[in-house]
């Protein structure tokens, strides 16, 4: 099956009672059983739920692999792997992160006895120095959040397997539709639901996705034990969205296309980072591992001053200054003091995080229509 069919089809079956198309939100807690330990597969819904299988099962057809785990949100998810490690291990992470997954890193993991080494990892040449015997787990964004890192998926999973470390691509940027990690070797792809994939900013849920049967049982355990689990309304929610996803996602990456060379071609604007430029840092990577280059671009002004960033990000009329990313409504954010509020100043310009960096998710409205918002924000 091809990948509309999958988002449209995957997982789903007609109801057996009534033969509805959509999958019913079985918003029950627990399900009757006739005798002990008799029942229909469902015992109580923390373990089990009829609508968080049939998304499971989709998400999993969707990043061509065996098994789907949903949680209440991305970070619930983040969690869930990280319980896999034990104090004394080491994760190997690239240097340019979600400030929440940062933050869980530094500020929960940390402290019980795990270490983390944050590395650029858009050029691999000497990446294998930078694993000891106890890396146990590596973990990327790309393209990364907010800087558009892009990371050689395939490259880096040889060098994984090499030293027996557990490799987890974030692929809440890209999508599924846009690049599929497990393909390009990597052991778990984990996603923000919120974003893309749920697409319409209703919805906090997270999701990963493996072809390791005895990861899958490990990370099932977790999520039972631990109970961060998505709610079954959620759950019909981010079905729905996904119906739509690789069209919405054609026109991510069309407008976003569009606004990258606007942005580029301006007066007041220095850079732009987004991964479709032939200069882009391993814009050949991006091209081999990625459909398309997705509808997310961050921007600095000419010259850099943080109080002309923000009087754009004021200015704006159509795109909406928030949190979040992936809707279908176009958003602007101020990473340094939203989204990457959470990591140290320092480090945030190590990576190339500038105080005055804008991020734009860019929607699925008429490009015209955003290209003027920008255009009357930037004037
Ligand atoms: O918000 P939540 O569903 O818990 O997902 C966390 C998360 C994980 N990974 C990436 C790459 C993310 O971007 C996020 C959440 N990011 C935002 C809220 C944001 O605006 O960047």
């Amino acid at each position: 099956m091809k990948f509309g069919t999958k988002a449209i089809h995957a997982g789903i079956e007609p109801e057996e009672g009534t033969g509805a198309i959509m999958t019913p939100i079985y918003q029950t807690s627990t399900y009757v059983q006739p005798s002990p330990g008799k029942h229909k597969g469902y015992e109580y819904s923390r373990t089990q739920n009829p609508t968080r299988d049939a998304l499971q099962k989709n998400l999993a057809a969707l990043e061509n692999s065996d098994h789907g785990l949903v949680f209440g949100s991305g970070m619930a998810t983040t969690d869930a792997i990280m319980r896999l490690l034990k104090p004394g291990d080491e994760v190997l992470a690239s240097n340019d992160l979600y400030g929440g997954t940062y933050r869980i890193f530094t500020q929960i993991y940390q402290d019980i006895g795990i270490k983390f080494k944050f590395v650029d990892m858009t050029d691999l040449n000497r990446i294998s120095e930078q694993f000891s015997k106890n890396t146990k787990l590596v973990w990327i964004e790309t393209p990364s959040n907010p800087m558009m890192n892009v990371i050689d998926i395939k490259g880096l999973s040889g060098v994984c397997k090499k030293f027996n470390a557990l490799f987890c691509v974030d692929n809440t940027f890209a999508t599924p539709y846009l690049q599929n990690p497990l393909d390009l070797g990597a052991d778990i792809s984990t996603h923000s639901v919120t974003k893309y994939l749920a697409g319409h900013s209703d919805v906090v849920m997270g999701a990963l996705m493996t072809n390791s049967d005895s990861l899958h049982e490990k990370l099932a355990f977790i999520q039972n034990s631990c109970g961060a689990v998505a709610g079954p309304m959620d759950c019909f929610l981010a079905l729905r969205g996904i119906k739509t996803l690789h069209i919405r996602m054609q026109r991510h990456c069309e407008n976003g296309r569009r606004i990258a060379h606007f942005l580029k071609s301006h007066p007041k604007v220095s850079k732009v980072y987004w991964p479709g430029f032939e200069e882009h840092k391993n814009h050949d990577i991006a091209k081999r591992q990625m459909k398309d280059f997705g509808g997310m671009i961050s921007f600095v002004l000419k010259n850099d001053k943080i109080g002309d960033a923000i009087q754009v990000m004021e200015n704006v009329k159509l795109f909406s200054l928030a949190e979040s990313l992936g809707g279908v409504e176009s958003l602007c954010g101020h990473p340094a003091s939203m989204t990457h509020a959470s990591i140290p100043r320092e480090e945030r310009l190590k990576s190339g995080l500038k105080d005055s960096l804008i991020r734009l998710s860019v929607g699925i409205e008429d490009a015209e229509d955003l290209v003027a918002d920008l255009e009357q924000a930037l004037a």
